[in-house]
């Protein structure tokens, strides 16, 4: 049976610091994240979902139930996020990355301005994403814990870069102003991360 996991966090809770507070990450980490694993697991054992791994989930999760589809997002979501941060990352993209952006967007400057919009067009909670959509890099933005891997999703693609813009990443430092997050967000990008799911 499929069970999803948390990855570990790849640094400490402080390591962000002063881009994202520790408190922050570890309420995110250790009670929004952990519980949205337990609740798909728990929602995979009550609906007896019998997909075998996580895309079979995602692209059939319009048969599924809300729960499900949720958590499931979440359970997904975070560990991908976690990933493509680190303390002392941000500044440009090099190398293939960089390319591919220039290609897609015309200029770094050009992509961070339309990647900032998704997050800050998102109305209340969701996601803005990087995405490589059949060798096409996309910028979209999903509601709730949705994902560009579910087939329900408007955006599609194989997620490169993303950006959790639910209060509850930044309100404890940043209250209101989500502009200021995400300004800071990228002083903690991990670029190798984006290369790495850069096919
Ligand atoms: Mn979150």
């Amino acid at each position: 049976m499929l069970t999803f996991s948390q990855v570990p966090l790849p640094y400490a809770y402080a390591a962000l610091e002063p881009h994202i507070d520790a408190l922050t990450m570890e309420i995110h980490y250790s009670r929004h994240h952990a519980a949205y694993v337990k609740n798909v697991n728990d929602a995979i054992a009550e609906e007896k979902i019998t997909f075998k791994n996580e895309a079979d989930f995602f692209a059939n999760v319009s048969k599924l139930s809300a729960k499900a589809r949720n958590n499931g997002g979440g359970a997904w979501n975070h560990n991908f996020f976690w990933q493509v941060m680190r303390p002392g990352g941000g500044g440009k993209p090099t190398g293939k990355v960089a390319d591919a952006i220039n290609a897609a967007f015309g200029s770094f400057e050009k992509f961070q301005e339309q990647f900032n919009a998704a997050a800050m067009g998102r109305f209340g909670s969701g996601w803005a994403w990087l995405v490589n959509d059949n060798g096409t890099l996309k910028i979209g933005s999903t509601p709730n814990q949705d994902n560009p891997l579910m087939d329900v999703s408007e955006l599609k693609g194989t997620p490169l870069l993303a950006l959790d813009v639910w209060e509850h990443a930044y309100y404890l430092k940043y209250q209101n102003k989500r502009n200021e997050y995400v300004a800071a967000w990228w002083n903690v990008v991990n670029w190798d991360e984006v290369a790495k799911r850069l096919k």
